[in-house]
């Protein structure tokens, strides 16, 4: 049996990694991503200048899942760029590095890209368009028409393997529309869902909100959100080209839920909430329970299975 996933043209040994965000903020926490059972690694979402983010208190734990407002705290493009491209170099490094950019403004984005475009990088490029926790910054894939418009300038020029990472939709007709938009485009996969933005959790006992910024709204990820997440990954899967793959992130805590998202369609399998909670040991255990779920049904590869969902 094998969890050997192909991806675009790429090949990786299993089909986990780390949401961006969650220990991928320093070199070191990298590292220890590279060194694990992870089969693939992502950056923390960038910007051209190093940025301290929101204040703290900004993430908790939660027993279903987290919400966090980290304010996209990171220490700069350039920072990350010299990681990736020291690491590409190394040849005991298994597949490509996956690199996430979050641009404060389209104008940002486009030139995140460009730099990418102009540099060494030859891993694959997530432009994040979800961010729900800079305060007056929408997320910019709610607005279609400026998500459509920035597709059409960032295709103009950017000549590598890109993905988008989505937040979370709720209506059917926003799943078409949106699948409609991005299917003009050479996208190598589409990422879904970012956190479920701007919930609140209380604290019934001192009647408190539980995070600091913006009076305690914050994206919600974890158990909570994995229904959402699996709609979003099989929505997407159904109305999508097949040349633009799904990663599938969202209240992966154990192999069955990893069972559950490459059911949707999903080709790879982000972790964010449950990779903070456990650290990451979680790849080898979750990679474990997937391979104990499917030896117990008789699949022999994750094809046997991906995106086959029976309806009734
Ligand atoms: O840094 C954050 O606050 C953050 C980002 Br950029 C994101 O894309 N999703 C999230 O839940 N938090």
């Amino acid at each position: 049996m094998t969890l050997k996933t192909t991806f675009a043209h790429y090949e990786f040994s299993n089909p986990l990694m780390n949401a961006s965000g969650v220990h991928c903020m320093t070199t070191q926490e990298l590292d220890e991503l590279l060194q694990s059972q992870a089969g693939a690694v992502i950056t923390k979402s960038s910007t051209l200048e190093k940025r301290a983010g929101n204040p703290e208190p900004r993430y908790v734990d939660l027993s279903l899942g987290s919400i966090n407002s980290m304010g996209l705290p990171n220490l700069g493009f350039d920072y990350y760029l010299e990681y990736v491209l020291e690491k590409q170099k190394d040849t005991s490094i298994k597949g490509p590095l996956f690199f996430s950019v979050a641009g404060m403004s389209a104008k940002e984005n486009i030139e995140l890209l460009q730099k990418l475009q102009e540099s060494a990088f030859d891993g694959i490029t997530e432009l994040n368009l979800s961010c729900p926790n800079v305060p007056g910054k929408p997320q910019l894939a709610y607005d279609f028409e400026a998500t459509e418009a920035l597709l059409k300038e960032v295709f103009s020029f950017f000549k590598k393997p890109l993905g988008i990472k989505l937040p979370p939709y709720f209506d059917l007709v926003h799943f078409d529309t949106m699948a409609e938009i991005l299917n003009q485009f050479p996208l190598t996969y589409v990422n879904s869902v970012n956190s479920v933005g701007n919930a609140l959790f209380i604290d019934p006992d001192t009647e408190a909100v539980v995070i600091k910024p913006k009076d305690g709204f914050g994206g919600l990820g974890g158990q909570y959100i994995k229904p959402t997440a699996l709609a979003n990954v099989r929505a997407f899967y159904t109305r999508l080209k097949p040349e633009i793959k799904i990663i599938g992130t969202g209240g992966i805590v154990t192999g069955q839920d990893a069972f559950e998202h490459l059911l949707c369609g999903a080709s790879l399998l982000q972790i964010g909430t449950a990779l903070h909670q456990e650290g990451p040991a979680i790849f080898e255990r979750i990679t474990r329970e997937l391979e104990e779920i499917m030896a117990q049904k008789g699949y022999q590869s994750i094809d046997a299975f991906r995106g086959k969902l029976k309806s009734l």
